[in-house]
């Protein structure tokens, strides 16, 4: 029998303090959320296998030793978060939703190495030098069969066929995170990685990351795997339950942008903060731009529910912009003296999208972008 951790019925959830989160520009294996919807099984890069098949393909089937010494190896730093990052804020500050209490570190900044699927897919044989349209109909389908899952036997998602070839997409299968090989709980020995995402229809958000992966076929209609059709899917306001939910999850696409964001990681909730000599408070959190508009290029903070507003400094990694990377920022805030007080961040990207205060309430509590907020601070 298979070695698993965990069970289908209390898998691993779990996010890190989010101070810990924003010390670090490279999220470090022990600091990463975990997400997951079944048990992690412990797999063996000896004998583990994907089968790559569908429409126009001879099917193929690649060890991780082709993988790994077959293919021209590719390196990729990117944020991503899970679609439901934040939704405490969501069912705090609007109201209840359904899903994981996620509070704001569900999200990772990582370095992940492995071969392109672009050569993959070629080597199964695509032609990769066909013009290959955002809308030609086509989608690559990634599957793990190798534990159930709550709501399904399998985990699938799937992808347009025209984003996993583009170059510029970088889209690879991960054999290694941070210079490592995976870890069990992030995929080991394989898994899908698809930074952000230039499109008609991007869904730059972890959750179709597969991991343990085992199966990719390129195929005309998008996975039928639980998870695409029915979660990750940004409901309209008015669907306020899961009966009303069933009519809408066939007629509407998957969730296709995760919005500019920020939070405000120092000082947290609930805590006590010391002024300075200046008067003024030090914050810190990080940001992530909409989706393939461009980095976020400007973090604005207040101390005073919102009046006034001050830049943050943003510190990118060595100097440099990295196209799929979040930013950490630090801003110094004057705060009056009280109780009650609360500190929060607007970010704006390349493209223009900035934070609104609050950001539409859905029923799965995805995408939530309002302010960041660190609230309840007793400034002393
Ligand atoms: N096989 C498999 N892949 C999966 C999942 C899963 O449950 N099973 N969860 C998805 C979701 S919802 C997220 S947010 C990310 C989480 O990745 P992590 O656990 O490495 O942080 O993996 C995605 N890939
Ligand atoms: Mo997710």
């Amino acid at each position: 029998m298979k070695h698993v951790e965990y069970s289908t019925e209390k898998p691993l959830n779990r996010e890190h303090s989010l101070k810990r989160l924003i010390s670090s520009f490279i999220t470090p294996d022990i600091t990463s959320y975990d997400r997951n919807h079944g048990p992690i099984p412990h797999l063996s890069a000896d004998n583990h296998t994907i089968t790559i098949d569908g429409q126009g393909l001879t099917p193929l089937t690649l060890s991780m030793d082709d993988l790994r010494t077959t293919f021209a190896q590719h390196e990729v730093l990117c944020a991503l978060q899970c679609a439901g990052n934040r939704r405490h804020t969501m069912r705090t500050e609007s109201k209840e939703v359904q899903g994981i209490d996620w509070f704001d570190g569900a999200i990772m900044n990582c370095k992940w190495k492995g071969p392109r699927l672009r050569d993959v897919l070629i080597r199964a044989g695509i032609d990769g030098n066909q013009d290959i349209l955002q809308d030609d109909g086509m989608y690559v389908a990634f599957g793990c069969y190798q534990v159930p899952c709550q709501d399904d036997w399998w985990y699938g998602a799937s992808v347009k066929l025209g984003r996993c070839l583009g170059r510029e997409f970088d889209v690879i299968l991960a054999l290694e995170m941070n210079d490592k090989p995976l870890s069990p709980n992030h995929g080991f020995p394989v898994r899908v990685v698809i930074p952000g995402y230039t499109g008609a229809r991007h869904l730059d958000h972890i959750c179709r990351w597969v991991k343990w992966l085992d199966r990719i076929t390129v195929q005309k209609e998008e996975s039928q795997n639980h998870y695409q059709r029915y979660d990750y899917k940004m409901l309209p306001p008015d669907v306020d339950s899961s009966e009303k939910a069933d009519k809408y999850w066939d007629l509407i696409p998957p969730l296709e942008d995760v919005p500019v964001n920020s939070v405000v990681g120092e000082p947290g909730d609930n805590e006590e903060v010391h002024t300075l000599a200046s008067g003024k408070v030090i914050a810190k959190g990080y940001a992530v731009p909409q989706g393939h508009h461009g980095q976020v290029t400007r973090v604005e903070v207040s101390g005073d529910g919102g009046k006034t507003w001050v830049d943050a400094e943003l510190d990118q990694f060595e100097g440099k912009t990295q196209k799929w990377c979040w930013v950490l920022w630090t801003a110094s805030v004057h705060m009056e003296k009280g109780q009650g007080k609360v500190i929060l961040s607007r970010a704006t990207d390349e493209a223009g999208n900035t934070q609104q205060e609050q950001s539409p309430w859905n029923l799965r509590g995805v995408a939530y972008n309002g302010y960041g907020l660190s609230k309840n601070l007793n400034v002393v």
